[in-house]
């Protein structure tokens, strides 16, 4: 989680140091094969002419997106790999500068291929004025969809076969329940905790709410209470109340729920 304070910090600078994480769609590290020379042109470290791209899939980079904040005159800081910047080559870091202009909730995830669907993501918030009061800022609420088979492999099938993959579940904070003793799939992980947040009655609570997901979109409401929408994306709004917000992917919205109702459990 990275939090900005915009009033005391103005610019922002974020270290991230890329690894390449073993798993089913990159194979180790190839070991060193040979140097490229005036009388060797054919090779070029772990990779050479013969090099199956197939089989040997080249080293995986990274690279870091802001979502929705806006970075002016700053294009070396915009994150598109292979237009903005090169990649950050696993094991390297690199540093994100950018002047915070903005306030509110957003969110970071990787800009590469589909790593934040295996969640290279996180939420960002940058403290500036609100269109309403509250007692308590109850921090982001991160809505996720999730694979149990790596989104990778799903999207390699996707194009083989046209298969279509719905995701297996729904986090919120990276926590849900799932009962895998009736699924026949191997890669079903259960045993796992609902999130559960606990308010205290009589006060209210800012919730910023960020939907993440690579394929759904969320209707977020809390049984016996309404949302008092303050702000959407890193634009502040006259407040206004409802039952429920829509969220598409990459949108977020900042909510207050007064905890007005009977002492007692409440469906998310
Ligand atoms: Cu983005």
């Amino acid at each position: 989680m990275a939090f900005l304070s915009l009033s005391s910090l103005v610019v922002a600078t974020f270290s991230f140091v890329a690894t390449a994480a073993p798993n089913d769609f990159q194979k180790p590290l190839l070991p060193h094969r040979c140097n490229n020379t005036p009388k060797a042109r054919g090779c070029w470290g772990r990779h050479s002419i013969d090099t199956n791209y197939y089989t040997d899939p080249p080293d995986t980079g990274t690279s870091v997106h802001w979502n929705g904040i806006r970075i002016l005159n700053n294009v070396q800081n915009d994150v598109v790999p292979g237009v903005s910047q090169c990649a950050v080559a696993p094991g390297g870091t690199f540093s994100y500068r950018f002047k915070a202009t903005q306030y509110g909730t957003g969110w970071y995830h990787s800009h590469y291929s589909l790593q934040y669907t295996e969640g290279l993501l996180g939420p960002i918030v940058i403290h500036g004025p609100a269109t309403a009061n509250y007692d308590e800022d109850f921090g982001p609420l991160v809505l996720q969809d999730w694979s149990h088979k790596p989104m990778f492999t799903a999207w390699s099938e996707l194009q083989e076969w046209g298969m279509t993959h719905s995701l297996d579940n729904l986090l919120i904070n990276g926590a849900n329940k799932l009962d895998c003793s009736t699924s026949n799939d191997p890669n079903c992980r259960g045993g796992t905790e609902k999130f559960k947040m606990v308010f205290q009655q009589g006060r209210s609570y800012l919730i910023r709410l960020i939907n993440v997901a690579v394929d759904s979109q969320f209707r977020f409401s809390i049984d016996g209470h309404s949302l008092r929408v303050i702000a959407n994306d890193f634009v502040p709004i006259v407040p206004y109340d409802t039952d429920s917000v829509i969220l598409n992917s990459g949108q977020r919205y900042d909510v207050v729920v007064e905890a007005n109702s009977d002492p007692k459990d409440y469906w998310i």
